[in-house]
């Protein structure tokens, strides 16, 4: 992309400096790592054999994509923009900032955040805190936010991500944690993996996946429009219209009933609401489903069948079922074919949302939302606030705040005034950029912290240089819910800081502005420091300690004193919220369907090489390999518009249009074209809909309406 890595130039016989075990900073598997470093230089990356969660297994991101770290356009000093205080705010790239002390940026950023919050009050500030950021960076983040600037306007990613599988999960059993553990894969007997493209997007889980399928001969049930890899590994493959879940899988479950195939013991001592369920399963006939799905009716059949009877069954799932206006349809259709069967709380079993960045369950679990502290404790619950209360010595506000789609709504009417964004690329991963664009214009101030000049950073005010994963300590959280290390391992860049400290030095200034005496605490040699402070107010973390996981490597939550285990699956005796609910559902169709002038559906999403809005792997040698944006035609429909592959297309919808190269394959079916969401030349959120699921505020990634055309 910009510039190149330049090493070191030493032989491969000498040995290195020194070799750092951390974790990947990628996926949620949360690969253990061994950083071989020579010269102050990540040489090479290899995976311990010894070690859960991907014992020696790594990714192509894992081995060869952390040369980001390395990259000549890191973020190294405080930067001031040029034309502060003009309005509207113009998108500037990096001439129009100048260099700045950390002292001048600091103070000129809390000041800043104290006159909003004096003339408008703490609510009108909106924040983003981030799942590629540690746990303690996170913890201190909303600390900042609801003890200084008194607000819960505080989110993440989690957002556009597993907000539905959340919503749902917490209304029917009341968590929403991945069950059960990535070391029980490899036994599977049966499961179901639906909108999730396993081996692009969690790579060592699909590993063990396979494994499950190849050694052990276990069924697969795959539920995907997309041929993605895993159906090749698939005993099923049910190919449904994209955005046609509740319909298959209430299906499935009409099977289920209808067949008396139900789990009538686990039905009777662990669920709620089965008749009134079992009743409103009367049309979701197969051969219904299959109008509305096109999935064959007897395919329904055979699925609801093979996942029923057999002895253990699980079920993963990912974006597809997720980012839909009903996702937490979707992810309630899921548990409750779970809660029917009673596949759930034993190994082998459970339901599985994929968690998607490196951090992003413990960015959720270290209080990075609207509504919870650290480990889902309320804000609304006086209790609870009184505890954080005392800890804190403040008084702290009592109702949950904004969510990131409607902080960008707060942003557009005035209401909100200024966003402090941490490690997070809005310009790359909001749906209808155009909008978005739109809103950070009107804002009053922008603080940024990151350690690039991503797509969101040309609209900051003020950008503050962070370390990277491999320049400091800390914790990330697993998919599994295992607290792993993240170790120092070469030095920050120029002036760089982790971003704990940072949010520290802010704190203290902002506090000192606004005339509150110090009181919070934010004062911390060491993130081992940050943790324990979480761990203390937190229940499932108490028996978790940085020496624990230097000695075990990591430890799965909850686990509330240090003689508990840890807990690898949940849900074995009861629910968090006691019985798990089934819940009748309806089936509706998505917010916006193809129509003559848009007479596509357009799905995003991943490929292996590439993260996100891209900031970190197009600065990395996967870039190479995958160099440029291309939008997935089908064979049918690329023939009746003249399109072949490597011809540059039109893509164009209600918000906005961009121009990439075809790629003409069946994987994606018949009137669906497919673009990753990774390249800022042609980002693929221009085009999106920002319409949202009503309970989980999540947009729909997965489905709406373009056109499609050849560029003369
Ligand atoms: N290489 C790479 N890996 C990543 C990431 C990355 O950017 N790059 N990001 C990480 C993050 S944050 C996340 S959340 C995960 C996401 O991981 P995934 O959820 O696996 O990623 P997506 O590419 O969004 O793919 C979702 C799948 O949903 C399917 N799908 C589309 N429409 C529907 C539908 O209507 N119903 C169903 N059931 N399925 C549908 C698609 O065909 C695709 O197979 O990946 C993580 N891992
Ligand atoms: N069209 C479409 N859009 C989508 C999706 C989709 O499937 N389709 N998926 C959605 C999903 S599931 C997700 S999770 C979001 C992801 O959306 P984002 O979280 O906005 O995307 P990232 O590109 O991962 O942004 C991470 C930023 O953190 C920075 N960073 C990395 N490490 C650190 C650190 O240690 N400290 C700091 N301060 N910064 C750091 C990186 O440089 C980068 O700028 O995108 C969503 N958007
Ligand atoms: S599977 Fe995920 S955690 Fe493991 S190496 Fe690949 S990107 Fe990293
Ligand atoms: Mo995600």
């Amino acid at each position: 992309m910009q510039g190149t890595i330049i090493y070191p130039d030493v032989s491969s016989s000498i040995p290195v400096d020194h070799a750092v075990r951390t974790t990947c900073p990628y996926c949620g598997v949360g690969c253990q790592v061994d950083l071989h470093v020579k010269d102050g230089y990540i040489m090479e990356v290899t995976a311990p054999w010894d070690t859960a969660p991907n014992w020696g297994r790594l990714c192509v991101k894992g081995r060869f994509g952390v040369d980001f770290v390395h990259h000549p356009s890191r973020l190294t000093r405080p930067l001031i923009r040029k034309d502060l205080g003009r309005k509207p705010r113009r998108a500037v790239e990096l001439d129009g900032f100048r260099e700045a002390s950390w002292d001048e940026a600091l103070d000129l950023a809390a000041e800043k955040l104290a006159e909003i919050v004096k003339a408008y009050g703490g609510d009108a500030i909106g924040t983003f805190c981030s799942a590629k950021a540690t746990n303690e960076d996170n913890y201190v983040f909303q600390k900042f936010v609801r003890a200084v600037l008194g607000t819960n306007n505080i989110d993440h990613c989690a957002r556009l991500c597993h907000a539905a599988s959340v919503a749902a999960l917490s209304y029917t059993i009341g968590s929403a944690a991945m069950s059960n553990s990535v070391a029980e894969m490899k036994h599977l007997e049966c499961f179901i993996v639906t909108g999730s493209n396993t081996t692009e997007t969690h790579p060592v889980i699909s590993t063990f996946l396979r494994e499950a399928v190849v050694k052990n001969g276990a069924r697969l049930i795959v539920v995907d429009p997309r041929e993605i890899e895993m159906t090749r590994f698939a005993t099923l493959w049910l190919r449904q219209k994209p955005g046609t879940d509740v319909a298959v899988f209430s299906a499935m479950a009409h099977v289920i009933v209808k067949e008396g195939l139900y789990n009538k013991a686990f039905i009777e001592a662990r669920t709620e609401g089965f008749e009134a369920y079992a009743a409103s399963l009367e049309p979701f006939t197969p051969e219904w489903a299959e109008e509305i799905s096109g999935v064959p009716a007897d395919l329904i059949r055979e699925a609801a069948r093979m996942y029923a009877t057999a002895r253990a069954a699980a079920i993963y799932w990912g974006m597809g079922i997720s980012q839909s206006v009903h996702g937490t349809d979707n992810a309630i259709a899921l548990s409750n074919l779970a809660l029917l069967t009673g596949h759930i709380g034993r190994p082998g079993t459970g339901l599985n949302p994929l968690r998607g960045q490196n951090n992003v369950q413990g960015c959720s679990d270290s209080g990075g939302l609207p509504n919870v502290f650290p480990g889902y404790q309320r804000v609304d619950d006086p209790a609870v606030r009184a505890k954080f209360e005392r800890a804190w010595g403040v008084t702290l506000p009592p109702e949950p705040g904004l969510t990131t789609m409607e902080m960008v709504e707060a942003a557009d009417e005035g209401r909100i005034r200024a966003f402090y964004i941490m490690g997070e690329d809005p310009l790359m991963s909001e749906p209808n950029l155009r909008h978005s664009r739109h809103v950070m214009e009107q804002l009053d101030f922008v603080l940024f912290q990151d350690i690039f000049f991503n797509r969101t950073a040309p609209y900051a005010d003020i950008i503050l240089p962070a370390t990277s994963f491999a320049e400091k300590d800390g914790t990330f959280t697993n998919t599994d819910r295992r607290v792993q290390r993240v170790r120092r391992a070469v030095s920050p860049p120029g002036e760089a800081r982790d971003d704990w400290a940072i949010i520290c030095n802010l704190a203290k200034r902002v506090e000192a502005k606004l005339g509150r005496a110090t009181s919070a605490g934010f004062d911390y040699n060491h993130p081992a420091e940050i943790w324990a402070e979480m761990a203390s107010l937190t229940p499932p973390f108490q028996g978790i300690s940085y020496e624990r996981i230097e000695r075990e490597g990591g430890v799965h939550w909850p686990c509330p004193s240090p003689d508990h285990p840890g807990s690898p699956y949940l849900f074995a005796e009861s629910f968090p919220r006691g019985k798990g609910r089934l819940v009748p559902l309806q089936f509706r169709p998505p917010a916006e369907w193809p129509d003559e002038a848009y007479p596509f559906i357009l799905s995003t999403g991943r490929v292996l090489y590439h993260w996100h809005g891209g900031a970190l792997t197009r600065r990395s040698r996967l870039d190479d390999i995958y160099p440029e944006p291309t939008v997935e035609i089908h064979p049918a429909d690329a023939a009746r518009l003249g399109i072949r592959t490597g011809d540059r297309v039109r893509v164009r919808s209600r918000r906005g249009e961009i121009v990439v190269k075809a790629r003409v394959t069946a994987r994606s079916p018949r009137g669906t074209v497919f673009i990753p969401f990774h390249f800022a030349e042609a980002a693929a959120n221009e085009l999106t809909n920002d319409a949202l699921d009503p309970t989980a505020k999540i947009p729909d990634y997965k489905v709406c309406a373009v056109a499609v055309e050849k560029v003369a």
